[in-house]
């Protein structure tokens, strides 16, 4: 028994070893910077739940019994899905990446899996593969593509969702088998779907209390693909083997959803993700559509606080995604035609958000985002290292009044007809 608990031990604290002592490769970091790069991705939420057109929580919400559920596989016909034209979608709003529901918390894989007979490939009357469809169009378009997926699963007898957990299973599950299974798929994902390049994981935080095994499946990822990003929406403090952060509904630093009390803003890229209207998969009666401004602020917001911004819509269950989403995104494709360079590239997070609106930046130029109307006559901005040679509008290239000063540069905006959605000013500095 004793030599026992020492096995467990020793075990466990190997597994931790394992865990502290990940370091990134040469390619995880240049795909890192990559990452922080594109800064505007598309985040897609698309699975049998969208034929209900009440969210992608609907079996839990109305409480619709597994055996149930299921027979939404057997309708599942979408008949006007286009990869390309989601490719096409995401590159008109100006977008980088596309992070997609590979299998959400309704335990559908939506791609074609040999871990599981229930998948979009075997248990539908459609039988295509959505994820190889879009992972080979993202390649020729360029479009970096992500897997979003689901530690959660309400079906599953493995899982036993429900269960009370003991020393870290589910005591009515079985958990190496659980754990197993998601190994077989995350293979699956990285090593046959062309240019996978991150793993966005979402459902841990509905049991802290599990052993997760992150060790053992981060471990995995990187072995398979050392340069494959990895992120957690566990709406905690990053944890070893995570490769960037991201926040729900809410700016690094903002906590109004409650989701992000516990994550400290770390050092690894940032992602802030929302949704365009106020759902996440498909729902019919949500209206709430967010105007072109909100957006391109929140874009805009996310890049003066380091983070990308990925945006949500939840495609319809035929395979087309609104045309009120399109109308919006064309809006803010343009914008970023004509402004991307202060967004693309761009770093954030030299000085705090001010009242006004945010900076990014790059080598030797600054951009000051104006969001909002000054309090007073000028925008004042602290700590601008070297001596400012040129200070524009980008919209116009019309030059603007400063004074610099050792403490900062002070941009006279009086007399200014301000953008109601951005006045970008551009400083250049030697
Ligand atoms: O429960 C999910 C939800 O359905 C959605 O996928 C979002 C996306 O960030 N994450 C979870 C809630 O934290």
């Amino acid at each position: 028994m004793k030599k026992l608990a020492l096995l467990t031990l020793l075990l466990y604290c190997c597994s931790a070893k394992a865990q502290s002592s990940y370091t990134p490769t040469p390619d995880n970091l240049a795909a890192r910077e990559h990452f922080q790069d594109m800064k505007f991705g598309l985040f897609i939420h698309w699975g049998i739940y969208s034929e209900l057109g009440a969210g992608e929580w609907v079996m839990h919400d109305k409480q619709i019994p597994y055996n149930n559920y299921k027979r939404l596989a057997d309708f599942f016909y979408p008949q006007a899905f286009d990869a390309k034209a989601w490719v096409q979608f995401a590159k008109r709003a100006g977008m980088k990446y596309i992070t997609i529901t590979s299998r959400h918390h309704d335990g559908f894989s939506m791609f074609g899996t040999k871990a599981s007979p229930y998948n979009v490939v075997d248990a539908t009357p459609w039988h295509r593969d959505p994820m190889m469809e879009l992972a080979q169009e993202c390649q020729k378009e360029g479009i970096e593509l992500h897997f979003y997926y689901s530690l959660l699963d309400w079906g599953r007898p493995d899982y036993a969702f429900g269960s009370p957990i003991v020393n870290g299973e589910p005591v009515n599950g079985n958990w190496p088998s659980y754990i197993n299974f998601m190994k077989s798929q995350l293979t699956e994902l990285i090593s046959n779907y062309p240019g996978v390049k991150g793993i966005w994981f979402d459902g841990y935080w509905e049991r802290t209390n599990a052993n997760w095994h992150l060790d053992e499946i981060y471990g995995l990822i990187h072995k398979l693909n050392s340069s494959v990003l990895i992120g957690n929406n566990h709406h905690e403090a990053v944890k070893p083997g995570e490769d960037f952060q991201m926040f729900e509904k809410d700016l690094p630093g903002g906590n109004t959803t409650g989701f992000s009390g516990k994550s400290q803003i770390s050092q690894l890229p940032l992602e802030t993700c929302e949704t365009i209207n106020n759902s996440w998969g498909f729902n019919i009666n949500d209206r709430s559509y967010k105007t072109v401004k909100q957006i391109i602020q929140y874009l805009v917001n996310a890049a003066g606080n380091n983070a990308n911004f990925l945006l949500n819509v939840g495609p319809m269950p035929n395979g087309k995604i609104q045309p009120e989403f399109a109308d919006t995104l064309a809006v803010v494709g343009n914008w970023m035609q004509k402004n991307g360079e202060s967004i693309y590239g761009t770093r954030g997070g030299l000085i705090p958000p001010q009242q006004w609106g945010v900076i990014t930046y790059k080598p030797h130029v600054l951009y000051a985002h104006v969001l909002k109307t000054p309090r007073q006559p000028y925008i004042f901005i602290p700590s601008v290292e070297g001596k400012v040679s040129k200070a524009v509008l980008l919209a116009d290239g019309s030059k603007l009044k400063i004074k610099q000063q050792p403490e900062g540069v002070f941009v006279y905006t009086d007399g200014l007809t301000l953008d109601p959605v951005d006045t970008i000013i551009e400083l250049t500095t030697d």
